[in-house]
């Protein structure tokens, strides 16, 4: 069984955060530490640890992450403009909290796809 992360207590409403959306799949709320003008991480509620634990069972809340994105996405005003999702998988993809989770960034133009170190 996978340990918690913050993310489940954020879930349960058990810690405060900005809960944009919720339904019986999945949470969105905002980024503590934005990355740009919208920085919305839309998490399920079931835990997930990395996308490598990610099994055919999970199909159906990985497709409504993007249909939620898509609306939140309406909700704030930036689809036209456009945004990026992105989906950070163990250390070389840079994740920090091991509760799988798409950022949702817009707001602004975004930079380069990937920082070049
Ligand atoms: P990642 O590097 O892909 O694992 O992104 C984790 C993101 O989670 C990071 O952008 C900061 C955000 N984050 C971490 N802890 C909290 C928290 O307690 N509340 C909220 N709202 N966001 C958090």
């Amino acid at each position: 069984m996978a340990e918690e992360t913050i993310f489940s207590k954020i879930i349960r409403k058990e810690i405060p955060s900005d809960i944009v959306y919720q339904d019986d799949k999945v949470t969105a709320f905002r980024d503590i530490s934005p990355q740009a003008p919208v920085h919305i991480l839309i998490v399920p509620n079931k835990l997930i640890p990395t996308v490598d634990d990610v099994t055919e069972e999970d199909e159906l809340v990985l497709g409504h992450l993007f249909t939620v994105a898509a609306k939140i996405a309406r909700d704030e005003g930036i689809a036209e403009d456009g945004y990026r999702l992105i989906v950070n998988c163990r250390k070389h993809g840079g994740q920090e909290v091991f509760h799988l989770h798409m950022h949702l960034l817009g707001g602004r133009r975004l930079g380069a796809m990937v920082v070049k170190k």
